[in-house]
């Protein structure tokens, strides 16, 4: 068997090669973002990392079409399996894309090479002699005249005592069953109480390879205890065989040769949809390679000692990724095993669990759907996939389950989004362009808090990507952000908006350096925010660096580990600044939480799509909300009364015992006045300093909670209450008119 160990890893100077894999969704239901948090935001995060990093990476999945699951949902809705999956697969892989899912290949188990790739397995391992035959009584559904296997049946698990486990597994626990294990059973096809009869199937004789299995877990003591702990709590209730094939209608047929072997009829029987899907991660592999014209790559991949073997998936499937696949990967012998299986816990929706017949879930494409069309350019889905590839790295259920709340979603999208990374690169880029002619301006004769910036930047990629490579991805992302927040603070201290006058070469500086910090985070952001990514390199024009989009390098490029270094010159050209982030508004956040817990069945919802969302939603704002009525007609001296002047903010903090207000101190150029505005409910006092605002400049002063406000700055108020502060482009002390 080869050796998978990282000493077995090629020499440092050569792109270490990953083969990395996310769970196959079953082809029967949309995806939802309790499947997002488990296996394919973590899987793409850390893909995206490494391709960064310039190493050799496949990022192979595909839909599961095969199994009980399918055969279920085929039943309940009176169509064929093959419809079915006809009918998700193509919308499972369109959602992955408008999420930015970045698989080299997505795949499906209906394919001619998977059926192929799963027989020749099957037949190989039976040749080995690695299987049992055994002929038993299984449960029977007398009613529906079919053996009742996996989800056919559902009744109390022996393990935990839930009273929904099913026949190959009870969710609650993960526990691997056979349905005859179950505790009153009954049909879930008919209700009925199913009997027993006989017949022959194959078995993988877990039991005897419980010994190999242990001997390989031993050597990772580095994975997950999440992972090491099911894993270990099997073993020690001791493994059991486990049936690999079924009676069922639908699934990779028994190969009839096999069956002759042993002297029996192969007619009827299928290989067990666990024993098919992960072979599924080997022949989309195949079908990738031949696409790529090397159609022995796959090999390389699977079978060269060099290759880090990694499979995301949720916690349900451990079982299967950590014992039965290596298990079946060890009788074949010419096969690398997992180099890590970095399974997440659950996700919860607003404190509860996620329920996809209650519709108590966020449904991927309705996400896509709702958010996405709020911008008006062709990226809306990028932009919106964004937002939530952000909010859920934040609260990813690495170690024990997490909950999604769309209040929370709110909060990271407009208070971290908006407020930190969206604020540090739009004062940074305001800055520039206006006092700089949108050049990077050169850094001279730095100065201490300067120099420190430079130290502080230059150990952000190590830092970051040590997190990716433990796959702590959460706090990888976490970090990321202080890179932001340490240029704000940076920002803050040196305050360019005074040396800009007082020593202009200090404020070059400052622009310089927070330049820098942008390009590195248009390089550090990109596994979680690809899009926003795209667009920091487009306003910085940062050119001949990594993407991590498949395929997409330039030749030499720079990449990851580059980021910590400065990449811009001085008197490099800038494109406009741009808002990288955009607040998500109130009747936004409202509307998703209407949403759940709706009975609509997800199915019919996901058939509707294209005509559902059109008038209803988007009339409904404009009918509720009326615009203010106009005032009456002012003469123009009236408007010319009134001084309104362009002006800095440089301070800004809470006042205390006023939730709504904060004190600000506003440089008209000519003077700084003290103005409370009531801003505080939607912006962060560290995202106000540094813009420009516009002031009513005389104003009569007036007293609030023992200040004076020394004028107003003025503000847009949307139909439902929403505030932006307004802002302009003029100098200090410009008057508006
Ligand atoms: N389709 C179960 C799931 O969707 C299964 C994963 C297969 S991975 C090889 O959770
Ligand atoms: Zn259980």
């Amino acid at each position: 068997m080869p050796d998978s160990s990282p000493d077995a890893s090629p020499p440092s100077d050569s792109p270490e090669r990953h083969l990395i894999t996310a769970a196959l969704p079953y082809a029967n239901g949309p995806v939802h973002i309790g499947q997002i948090a488990g296996a394919y935001l973590p899987a793409d995060l850390y893909a995206r990392y490494r391709r960064l990093q310039g190493e050799d990476v496949a990022f192979i999945c595909g839909s599961d079409e095969m199994g009980v699951a399918i055969l279920m949902r085929a039943l309940r809705e009176d169509r064929s399996p093959q419809d079915i999956v006809d009918a998700y697969h193509p919308h499972i892989r369109e959602s992955f894309e408008r999420f930015g899912m970045s698989f080299d290949y997505y795949g499906r188990t209906t394919s001619d090479v998977h059926r192929e790739t799963s027989q020749s397995f099957f037949r190989l391992l039976d040749e080995k002699d690695a299987f049992k035959l055994k002929t038993e009584e299984q449960l029977y559904d007398p009613e529906a005249e079919m053996f009742l296997a996996d989800r056919f049946v559902m009744g109390i698990c022996p393990v935990c005592g839930f009273e929904e486990a099913y026949g190959d597994q009870c969710e609650k626990c993960g526990s691997a069953l056979s349905p005859t294990e179950l505790e009153n059973p009954r049909s879930t096809l008919t209700d009925a109480t199913p009997e027993l009869k006989e017949t022959t199937h194959w078995y993988l004789p877990l039991g005897e390879m419980q010994g190999d299995l242990e001997d390989w877990i031993d050597t990772h003591p580095e994975w997950k205890n999440n992972v090491l702990g099911q894993v270990q709590s099997w073993f020690n209730e001791g493994l059991k065989d486990r049936a690999i094939t079924r009676d069922v209608p639908w699934g990779v047929p028994v190969p009839p040769d096999v069956a002759e072997r042993h002297g029996l009829d192969a007619e009827g029987k299928v290989i067990y949809v666990w024993f098919d899907a992960p072979i599924g991660y080997i022949s989309a592999t195949k079908e990738w390679a031949a696409e790529q014209g090397d159609p022995d790559a796959w090999k390389t991949y699977w079978q060269d000692d060099g290759t880090r073997l990694v499979h995301f998936i949720g916690k349900d499937n451990i079982v299967f990724h950590c014992l039965m696949f290596p298990a079946m990967l060890q009788a074949h012998g010419d096969y690398v095993l997992p180099d890590n299986v970095p399974a997440n816990e659950f996700l919860n929706l607003e404190g509860r669990k996620l329920s996809t017949s209650r519709n108590w879930a966020v449904w991927l494409h309705e996400y896509l759907d709702d958010l996405g069309s709020q911008y008006a350019d062709e990226h809306g889905d990028a932009r919106a996939a964004d937002l939530l590839r952000y909010a859920l790295a934040a609260t990813l259920p690495e170690t024990k389950d997490a909950d999604f709340s769309w209040d929370g979603f709110q909060q990271r999208v407009n208070g971290e989004l908006a407020d930190v990374l969206g604020n540090f690169v739009n004062r940074t880029m305001t800055f520039a362009d206006r006092y700089f002619d949108g050049e990077v301006p050169p850094l001279e004769d730095p100065k201490e808090a300067d120099r420190e910036v430079l130290a502080k930047m230059a150990g952000f990629p190590d830092t970051i990507g040590d997190l990716y490579e433990a796959y702590r991805l959460r706090e990888a992302v976490f970090e990321t952000m202080n890179l932001a927040r340490l240029g704000n603070k940076y920002f803050n201290d040196t305050e360019p908006w005074h040396t800009r006058s007082s020593d202009p070469q200090a404020a070059a500086n400052t622009v310089h350096l927070c330049l820098q910090i942008c390009a590195s985070l248009a390089i550090l952001i990109e596994p979680v925010l690809p899009d926003a990514a795209r667009r920091l390199r487009a306003m910085l024009r940062l050119d001949g660096v990594r993407t991590s989009t498949p395929g997409a390098d330039p030749a030499g490029a720079s990449g990851w580990a580059d980021a910590g270094e400065p990449l811009l010159d001085a008197g490099h050209e800038l494109a406009e600044p741009d808002i990288l982030f955009d607040k998500i508004d109130d009747d936004v956040i409202e509307a998703q939480i209407d949403k759940l817990g709706s009975t609509d069945d997800e199915s019919s919802e996901l058939e509707s799509t294209d005509d559902m969302e059109s008038t209803d939603e988007m009339n409904d704002t404009e009918a509720t909300e009326p615009y203010a009525d106009l005032k009456d007609t002012i003469g123009f001296e009236d408007f010319m009364e009134m001084d309104l002047r362009v002006g800095t903010v440089t301070e800004a903090e809470p006042v205390p015992d006023a939730d709504k207000l904060l004190r600000l101190e506003v440089d008209l150029g000519f003077e700084e006045r003290q103005i409370l505005a009531g801003v505080a409910q939607v912006m962060e006092p560290d995202a106000l300093i540094g813009t420009s605002v516009v002031v009513v400049a005389n104003l009569a002063p007036k007293e609030m909670f023992g200040l004076e406000s020394q004028g107003m700055v003025l503000m847009a108020e949307d139909r439902d209450g929403t505030l932006s502060l307004l802002t302009t482009e003029g100098e200090d002390g410009a008057v508006i008119r």
